[in-house]
């Protein structure tokens, strides 16, 4: 891999670095990725599953593909990309991930100072009182639950189509990227706004844009350096003069 000079001096001088993640960190953990080859939206529509309307309509198909993909969660393991990210808060005085996926795989990791834009899949609300619940609660339920307080319907704690980011962590990521002297970009199409907006926010504040993607993404032409490979063996590489 020919990491320009330029890039590993930035990294040593830099003092806030900020990940923006997407499903492609998690896709050699064993989680399928939204959209390219294998993506879950070749085979499955977004708007039955993955849209309010789409759960109005249907709430225990909706349920039941949740809990599928929760089985599918608790069963893998974060893997190189995510423990490296991890591992940097010891080297680098300010380490943000700002990430859109819902797998918790950055928690298991280590991180901690983790922003989640579209939420968390372990996470349910009730729709009517807003109690939340924890995946343990319904680990054996086939069919959408009902709330034990006001028997409201409940749903995972994610963010749909169509629906609102939890304003508040979206405009600390928006603070976070303006602070940050590096944004790498990894494993994400950058094809969902407003989460897209991140990596543009840090580069109009002056930061450098790093992307680690399989292949050229929607955002590649406005970056500084993209690596092309996979984030689980790109990441090691990259950071390996920091984490001896
Ligand atoms: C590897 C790899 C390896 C593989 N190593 N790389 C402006 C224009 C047009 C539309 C809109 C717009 N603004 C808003 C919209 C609408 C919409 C949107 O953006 N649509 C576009 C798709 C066109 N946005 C919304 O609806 C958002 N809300 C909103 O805007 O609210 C305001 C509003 C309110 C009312 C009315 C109108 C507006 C909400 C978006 C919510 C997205 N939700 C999902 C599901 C979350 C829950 C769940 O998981 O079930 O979030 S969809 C899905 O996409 C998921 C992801 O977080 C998100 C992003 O996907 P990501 O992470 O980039 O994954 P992929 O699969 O796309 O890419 C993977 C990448 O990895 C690829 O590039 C691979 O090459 C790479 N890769 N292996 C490195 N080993
Ligand atoms: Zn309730």
């Amino acid at each position: 891999m020919d990491i320009s000079q330029k890039l590993i001096a930035k990294l040593k001088s830099a003092k806030s670095i900020l990940f923006f993640t997407g499903a492609g960190i998690s896709a050699e953990s064993g989680i399928d990725t939204f959209r390219g080859k294998g993506g879950l939206w070749n085979k499955m529509s977004a708007q039955e599953l993955a849209s309010f309307d789409g759960f109005m309509k249907n709430p225990n198909l909706v349920w039941e593909w949740y809990q599928y993909r929760r089985k599918i969660v608790r069963e893998t393991e974060p893997n190189a990309g995510h423990k490296v990210i991890a591992q940097l808060e010891k080297h680098f005085n300010k380490v943000t991930v700002v990430t859109q996926n819902v797998d918790n795989l950055h928690k298991r990791a280590g991180s901690s100072n983790i922003l989640e834009l579209h939420g968390n899949i372990e996470r349910n609300f009730c729709m009517d009182c807003k109690t939340f619940y924890g995946v343990e609660n319904f680990l054996d339920s086939e069919k959408a639950p009902r709330c034990k307080k006001c028997g409201g319907i409940i749903r995972p704690d994610v963010v749909w189509f169509g629906e609102t980011l939890p304003q508040e962590i979206f405009a600390e990521a928006e603070r976070k990227a303006t602070e940050s002297d590096i944004c790498f970009i990894v494993g994400t199409s950058a094809v969902v706004y407003p989460a897209a907006y991140i990596p543009i926010s840090a580069k109009e504040a002056g930061a450098t844009l790093v992307e680690i993607n399989i292949e050229a993404t929607e955002i590649t032409n406005q970056v500084d350096y993209s690596i092309i490979g996979k984030a689980g063996e790109v990441l090691p590489k990259l950071f390996e003069l920091f984490l001896e």
